[in-house]
């Protein structure tokens, strides 16, 4: 039997690598989008006659209820979230509501209309930020470091809260960053691979970055939405940590895509305290060993494989457009 799935936030990054998976493996696969003046459907253009598109925000309690009702999904993967970390300074309340209460308005419309139906939150390292231990897994204690972190940590909880109060198939993946050709331009990663597209074809001289010596553990985001649909196959709900084991620094990200043209990023790349951070998280690293374990679930894309994927695809961009 076809079985169903909504997505929240498959607009976004992770949310068009998700659809791409599940219409693979034959299903319904439905998108709650909020409502804008132009529509954003740029990484769902591809595919966008296989899906189907429903209005919701997460903000408005009765939308929800009304996609769940109109959807009847047995899976429930909720990626939509103010996601940017900077932003979360600017806009500390709004990112409290989307990406915090945003997650019990959708277990409180799940709870009504769909209890039997399998839910997915998507959590994030970031609610390790100042980290307590080193790699990071599922029983290390959480000390965010922004507001986005915050939110997400309340998030994470109300999720397995809803799953120990009301036996809800509810579960948290604690994803280490991933990245891809269709992460957001302003994350330090597409930012560094654009800016190095930009300078190969002549139409930029410099990139300003903020801190360089931030390290995170990136994989790539075709990898970790696999790993999102593998907690949903379980037979009993629990949380996993998803990551590659390997941490770099904004550093080593420049010398190799730069590298990737022939170029010298230090030639470049100048540090601007405009892209500086209020508090950091210095040094993220994740053992996703019981996801290895329990999921089968493993990276297939190097650090550097994916460096190079990233560059080639804006260069790729910049050239079609000379064409
Ligand atoms: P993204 O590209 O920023 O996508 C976010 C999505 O959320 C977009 O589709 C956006 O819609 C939607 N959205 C935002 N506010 C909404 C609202 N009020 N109502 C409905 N939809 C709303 O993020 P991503 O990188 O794909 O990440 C997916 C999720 O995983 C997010 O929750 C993120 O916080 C989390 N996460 C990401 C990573 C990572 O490294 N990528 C790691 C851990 C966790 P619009 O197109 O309308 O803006
Ligand atoms: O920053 C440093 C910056 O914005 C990474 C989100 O998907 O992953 C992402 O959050 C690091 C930070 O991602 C610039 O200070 C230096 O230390 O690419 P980012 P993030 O903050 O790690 C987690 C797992 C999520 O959950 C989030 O949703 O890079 N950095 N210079 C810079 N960062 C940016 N953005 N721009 C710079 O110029």
């Amino acid at each position: 039997m076809t079985r169903t799935a909504l997505i929240t936030g498959i607009t976004g990054q992770d949310g068009s690598y998700l659809a791409e998976w599940l219409l693979e493996k034959n299903y319904r696969v439905v998108g709650m989008v909020r409502r804008a003046s132009t529509e954003n459907f740029e990484r769902i253009q591809p595919f966008r006659d296989r899906i189907e598109l429903l209005q919701g925000d997460l903000l408005d309690q009765w939308s929800l209820v009304r996609v769940l009702e109109k959807t009847q999904p047995d899976e429930i993967y909720n990626l939509a979230a103010m996601s940017f970390v900077p932003t979360s300074w600017d806009q500390p309340t709004l990112t409290g509501e989307f990406t915090g209460l945003g997650v019990t308005r959708l277990l409180d419309a799940m709870r009504l209309v769909c209890p039997k139906a399998r839910f997915y939150q998507a959590s994030s390292s970031e609610m390790f930020g100042k980290v307590r231990e080193t790699p990071q897994n599922e029983n290390t204690p959480f000390h965010p470091r922004s507001p986005y972190a915050v939110a997400k940590v309340y998030g994470h909880y109300i999720t397995v809260n809803y799953r120990e109060s009301y036996h809800l198939f509810a579960v948290s993946g604690i994803l280490f960053n991933h990245e891809s050709p269709r992460r957001g331009l302003e994350f330090v990663t597409r930012k560094i691979s654009d800016g190095v597209a930009r300078i190969k074809q002549g139409l930029a001289s410099e990139l300003r970055l903020g801190n360089l010596d931030s390290c995170r553990d990136w994989g790539f985001a075709g990898d970790y939405v696999r790993a999102m649909w593998l907690m949903l196959q379980q037979p009993q709900p629990s949380d996993f940590v998803i990551a590659t084991g390997q941490s770099h620094s904004v550093r080593d990200f420049c010398e190799i895509a730069f590298s990737h043209v022939g170029l010298d990023w230090r030639k470049f790349v100048r540090q601007d305290p405009r892209f500086m951070r209020p508090a950091e998280v210095d040094h993220l690293i994740g053992d996703a060993s019981r996801a290895r374990r329990l999921l089968g679930w493993e990276p297939t894309i190097s650090f550097e494989a994916l460096v190079r994927m990233m560059v080639d695809a804006d260069l790729e961009r910049f050239q079609k457009r000379k064409d």
